[in-house]
């Protein structure tokens, strides 16, 4: 015999290795079944939001299912910024919480299934009979939606005897978007046309060609054509043949790159929404530009698309190139040099202020981590510097959880999925001084989880310098936009780590020393490096000039 929760853990078992969260009234039941269970592995976080972040973290870097866990009421109330992000990222996880008992609320519960429909999660809530099925839909449900789930056990079930654990179903899972119709295969037929016949043929993928495996298919397009390629911000490291590749698209990009795209004659979008920043508010293409998108949208997501194929990435890629004829011109890809098209400014070894220019400081850590690096991205200023100074790999191994719904305080749990989705890597964190700050309950989390495999990089301008440099800049009172000198190297000392307050590039020979040490020789290492604010990145110039400019801001709202 055994208890509703655990079979819920036995449902989720066969799905997840890994699930993290608090623990408290509401879930001890269901993780004293997990841990009985024995399979998955329980990473605790010290506030509930780090542990649907940590899940979503994993999920990203390639570890499967995203699962989190916390108590009812303000164990779940915490959750809702971290949920909010991953319902408008379209992470599938599944948020497994206490609820209010099958008799009536209690003086300290709150309506979860509302507050969770609030920010886009349907919630599943297991009974007596049926808590193995029921997990088992809401799991399905995350992962072909691609959708946040809240499973919630209420009070007074999660403990009952629920009888011998049943077989478990397989899980129903949608088969790839193929080609449906004539329309949409002539559109297939026309585009193959039209890239045969491009001087200048570009291909731009997304992260749902990622998800959708295309890589590969993606690879021999580019190929075929001799296209020139990017990617999105989410989409970076895709494409098989980097050496042709113009890196991130958008206001990460290096000024030459996008030059280059807007020669293109003929784009191909594939898993990717184009959204404002991607396309740098309306700017990307000349207006000349054939541009076709291939998604499994409904239609197409901006109006510079002038043909739409809806299907899967990795079919529609394959399609067209089975269809490419005879190509005459010369491969662009060979005509252009891509090198200096990538240039990027150098920066100075300092700021006229004598703090860091980060620019240079980006440009040394490009050289000093590690390649089998994953690097987590929290939000502000800062994420330009390494979104347009390091090169990545592959898409599940650079992430930026926060920017979907623009919440800044996730980086420090973000550190905890991405080393157990890929435990032999270098896990990389970016944040600023302002977000460090925010997610610190975690800081504890991180060092514990990455010990010895973690690299904290704190970019700490003592300001929240995304608003110092919108609003600071437009004259608005700086008092409540600056932050005092934080140490991060010394609070990161205080819960294990090793600190390094970086005031010059050569301050970063530590991280050199770091880098050739046994893991086990190690510890956490943060970087808590003193830049100047006075630097700004070329994508909030950009966002600074849509903000201050009529004409853009019509295209923003269009
Ligand atoms: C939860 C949340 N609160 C506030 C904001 C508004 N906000 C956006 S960027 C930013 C500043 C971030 O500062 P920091 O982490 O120090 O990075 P910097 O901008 O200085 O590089 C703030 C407060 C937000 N996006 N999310």
């Amino acid at each position: 015999m055994s208890t509703v929760s655990a079979h819920v853990a036995h449902a989720l078992a066969a799905h997840t290795d890994h699930i993290f969260g608090v623990m408290g009234n509401g879930n001890a039941y269901f993780l004293d079944a997990l841990e009985r269970a024995g399979s998955v592995t329980f990473t605790a976080v010290r506030h509930e939001m780090g542990g649907v972040v940590a899940a979503d973290a994993y999920y990203r870097a390639g570890g499967g299912l995203a699962v989190a866990t916390a108590t009812y009421g303000a164990g779940f109330t915490n959750t809702l910024t971290g949920l909010a992000e991953a319902a408008q990222a379209r992470i599938p996880l599944v948020l497994v919480v206490g609820d209010e008992p099958t008799s009536g609320p209690r003086p300290w519960d709150v309506n979860q299934i509302a507050l969770a429909a609030a920010v886009g999660a349907r919630t599943y809530t297991v009974g007596r009979t049926d808590a193995a099925a029921t997990t088992l839909i809401a799991i399905e449900h995350a992962l072909n939606f691609r959708v946040p789930v809240v499973l919630a056990l209420p009070y007074d079930v999660s403990a009952l005897e629920a009888g011998e654990v049943p077989a478990l179903q397989e899980l129903r899972r949608p088969a790839p978007v193929e080609l449906h119709g004539d329309v949409m295969h002539a559109h297939v037929t026309a585009a193959a046309a039209a890239l045969t016949a491009a001087k200048k043929p570009y291909l731009l993928a997304g992260v749902g060609a990622w998800l959708a495996g295309a890589g590969e298919a993606l690879g021999e397009l580019a190929a075929a054509t001799g296209a020139l390629t990017s990617s999105t911000a989410l989409g970076r490291g895709i494409f098989p043949d980097q050496q042709y590749d113009l890196g991130v698209t958008g206001g990460f990009g290096a000024e030459g790159a996008m030059e280059l795209i807007r020669e293109a004659d003929v784009a191909v979008v594939f898993g990717a929404g184009l959204n404002q920043f991607t396309m740098r508010f309306g700017e990307l293409f000349a207006p000349g530009t054939t541009v076709i998108q291939v998604d499994t949208a409904p239609a197409a997501t901006h109006p510079h698309v002038g043909s739409f194929i809806r299907g899967d990435a990795a079919v529609v890629a394959r399609a067209i190139t089975a269809q490419l004829g005879e190509r005459t011109a010369e491969p662009w890809r060979e005509q252009v040099d891509i090198a200096a098209a990538m240039e990027r400014e150098p920066g100075d070894a300092l700021a006229a202020d004598g703090r860091l220019d980060p620019r240079s400081l980006a440009i040394r850590l490009a050289e000093l981590l590690p390649t089998d690096r994953v690097v987590v991205t929290d939000g502000g200023h800062f994420l330009g510097w390494g979104n347009m100074y390091w090169p990545v790999a592959s898409p599940d191994r650079h992430m930026m959880i926060g920017t979907a719904y623009q919440s800044i305080g996730m980086g420090f749990p973000s550190v905890v999925g991405a080393t157990r989705a890929k435990p032999d890597a270098t896990v990389v964190l970016n944040s600023g001084d302002g977000g460090g700050l925010m997610a610190l309950a975690d800081l504890e989390s991180a060092v514990r989880a990455a010990a010895g495999h973690g690299i904290g990089v704190i970019w700490n301008d003592a300001a929240y310098g995304a608003e110092v440099n919108l609003y600071g800049l437009k004259g608005l009172a700086t008092g409540p936009m600056l932050i005092p000198e934080v140490n991060f190297a010394g609070l990161a000392e205080a819960v294990g780590a090793e600190g390094v307050i970086v005031r010059k590039l050569s301050d970063l020979d530590r991280l050199a020393e770091w880098v050739k040490l046994d893991p086990s020789e190690r510890k956490y290492l943060m970087l808590d490096c003193r830049i100047s604010g006075t630097i700004i990145a070329p994508y909030q110039e950009e966002i600074i000039r849509v903000n201050t400019s009529p004409t853009i801001v019509s295209e923003k709202t269009r």
